[in-house]
């Protein structure tokens, strides 16, 4: 799967007209992100990240897809964690799937969120892309993160995408600037599903991890 810096050098990727001024180049970044068109269900990463919903027990869209594809091995593990709330996430094993552990995330149903309080859903989606880089912390290797929260729960492509940007690389940053980090995440994609969501990546990747 290539990288950014490999989708900067074929020309797939265009560096942004409107970077981001206060955020520097870095090549060290730009080599740990890829973007992955297809199903989540095909990837061989250490952890790949479910769009789950509070329950934990399944349900359609990607959701659907990893609980058919893992086999019924995984409700049976997921039933005893007595769901997840909204923001977080927890990790299974990966069943019949080719990756090693599954993040289960919930993220915010874009709607609710935003009508409870301006911003929570920003701070819902945040924290779940935070969770899943700790959980995939813990593990160490490689994670490919669903767009979690863009299909039925209704986030705006563009602004999900923005988001799952700033924060992985701000959690990247951290784990450079602590050299005492035991198990590092090595490598992180972005799996895309829909074209909504690959021109919302086309755009919002070259502005958080600018070419060097
Ligand atoms: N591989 C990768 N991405 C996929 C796949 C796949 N096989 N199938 C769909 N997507 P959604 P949400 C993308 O609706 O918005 C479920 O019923 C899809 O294009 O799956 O967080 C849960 O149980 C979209 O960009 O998740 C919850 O009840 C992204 O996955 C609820 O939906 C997320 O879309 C969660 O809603």
């Amino acid at each position: 799967i290539p990288t950014v810096s490999d989708l900067y050098t074929s020309g797939e990727l265009s560096p942004s007209s409107s970077p981001d001024p206060s955020l520097q180049p870095s090549n060290s970044l730009n080599s740990k992100i890829s973007l992955f068109k297809g199903s989540i269900t095909t990837l061989a990463t250490t952890c790949i990240v479910n769009a789950a919903n509070e329950s934990l027990l399944g349900g359609g869209g990607v959701d659907g897809a990893i609980h058919s594809a893992a086999g019924p091995g995984l409700l049976r593990e997921c039933r005893p964690l007595h769901g997840c709330r909204t923001g977080s996430a927890k990790i299974t094993k990966a069943h019949a799937l080719p990756s090693t552990h599954i993040i289960h995330a919930v993220g915010p149903i874009y709607i609710r969120a935003k009508s409870q309080r301006p911003g929570l859903e920003a701070d819902l989606l945040r924290s779940c892309y935070k969770t899943c880089m700790d959980l995939a912390g813990q593990k160490g290797g490689s994670i490919a993160f669903s767009c979690l929260s863009a299909g039925v729960y209704g986030y705006p492509s563009g602004e999900a995408a923005e988001i799952a940007c700033r924060e992985v690389r701000r959690w990247l940053e951290d784990q450079e600037a602590d050299e005492e980090a035991e198990n590092k995440v090595e490598r992180v994609v972005f799996c895309l599903f829909e074209n909504k969501d690959v021109r919302a990546y086309l755009e919002w990747l070259p502005k958080i991890f600018p070419p060097e």
